[in-house]
């Protein structure tokens, strides 16, 4: 079928709205109407050319909703007619790693995703015969795309799909790094560094669970108000401070660090200070930014030794067939806020303007419609 999608040509350049081949699903795939979806950090990252796993051309985004309009032969767990989310994380329910309750990285198809291809190992799109690639198994910016059964999680049919596209990555990132990974409890002391679509999703977690202090580190003072309506409850403007000063600034702040940090930037410093702010004895930093190639983190190992722990977060830790239809009731129930971080929509063929307005800080997510 012909579809209309926003194309990566190459690294760096803008994308490009095309009429793309699409194949029908094969065996255990579903063909779904994309509605809307988010435009992530994680896109811009990769369409930068700083994604060791960047492929072109490709057509990006992970971060949608849609209709099932077809299935493939075998599948079972969704029809035609159902709205789902599709999982950049996928949930096989089979696989060593979806049998332990330790992590959220199912195996069964990271292999052909991270290559940008279907589980047989083909793409399902092509303009004029050459083949696109696949993009983190989702590949949003087209309005119809593929994806393996494991990476369809089914959801209510009530929820709009332009708040809810959120859910396929920024929400559940955010939300779910605090409860999933970090496991913080009533009365820790917080501090997230980067107070954009992730980060302020970690700040309504943070205060979902009843955190003490909610300290948030942006380099863009115009955060700070936006952060405070989701439960910030200090602000530390890093553009303020020498960079050197800032560790000893939030020790200080916290009374002598924090309970847990969240990195949602993707900055190997802030990484650091990230770790470094941390409570003496027992404070863990998770990192959940994502850093281009080549790029490594570094500390004094003296930070460990003396009790500080280091991890990092995908999805939130989230199990999303399991976990993403819950995530849509708690915004059903107006548990957590997602409209008010959705500060803009536009149609498809603006999409461009989502990376610009992204790249200026003026907006905390886009949506786009088909
Ligand atoms: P964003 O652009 O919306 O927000 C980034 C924020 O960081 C902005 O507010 C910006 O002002 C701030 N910032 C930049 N430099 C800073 C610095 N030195 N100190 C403090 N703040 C600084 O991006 P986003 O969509 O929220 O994504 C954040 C990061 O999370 C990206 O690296 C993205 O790729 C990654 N991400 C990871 C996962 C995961 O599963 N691990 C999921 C989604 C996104
Ligand atoms: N391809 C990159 C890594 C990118 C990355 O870390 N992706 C996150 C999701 S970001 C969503 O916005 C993730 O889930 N990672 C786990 C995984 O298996 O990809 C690289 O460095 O190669
Ligand atoms: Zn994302």
């Amino acid at each position: 079928m012909k579809v209309k999608a926003a194309v990566a040509h190459r690294a760096g350049a803008p994308l490009s709205i095309e009429t793309v081949d699409l194949e029908g699903p094969r065996a255990g795939e579903v063909l779904l109407e994309i509605k809307a979806t988010g435009v992530c950090h994680t896109d811009a990252f990769t369409l930068s050319g700083k994604d060791p796993e960047g492929l072109f051309p490709t057509i990006l985004g992970h971060e949608g909703a849609g209709v099932v309009v077809d299935v493939g032969p075998g599948v079972t767990s969704v029809k035609k007619g159902d709205h789902a989310i599709p999982l950049y994380t996928p949930e096989c329910r089979q696989c060593k790693f979806c049998l332990s309750e330790r992590t959220n990285l199912c195996q069964a198809i990271r292999s052909t995703q991270g290559q940008g291809l279907m589980p047989d190992g083909t793409s399902r799109f092509s303009i004029d015969g050459q083949k696109l690639f696949h993009y983190m198994g989702c590949s949003t910016f087209s309005n119809y795309t593929v994806l393996p059964e494991i990476a369809v999680a089914k959801i209510r049919e009530d929820a709009p799909f332009d708040k809810v596209c959120y859910i396929g990555c920024g929400v559940t990132t955010g939300v779910g790094a605090v409860i999933n990974t970090a496991k913080v409890r009533p009365g820790d002391n917080v501090v997230v560094f980067g107070l954009g679509g992730i980060g302020l999703n970690v700040i309504q977690g943070a205060r979902m669970v009843g955190a003490n202090m909610i300290v948030g580190v942006d380099l863009n003072p115009g955060r700070k108000a936006i952060a405070e309506r989701f439960g910030m409850t200090h602000f530390v403007d890093a553009s303020q401070i020498p960079s050197a000063e800032l560790v000893p600034h939030i020790v200080n702040l916290t009374g002598g660090g924090a309970d847990f940090s969240f990195e949602c930037v993707g900055n190997v410093t802030v990484m650091r200070q990230a770790l470094e702010c941390c409570h003496k004895g027992w404070g863990t930093s998770v990192i959940i930014g994502v850093a281009g190639a080549g790029e490594e983190i570094s500390t004094r190992p003296f930070q460990l030794v003396t009790g500080r722990v280091w991890k990092g977060s995908a999805f939130g830790g989230a199990k999303g067939r399991r976990d993403v239809p819950k995530i849509v009731d708690w915004y059903m129930d107006k548990k957590i806020n997602i409209d008010d971080l959705i500060t803009h929509v536009l149609p498809v063929e603006k999409i461009n303007d989502a990376f610009d307005l992204m790249h200026h800080g003026e907006s905390i997510r886009t949506v786009v419609t088909f």
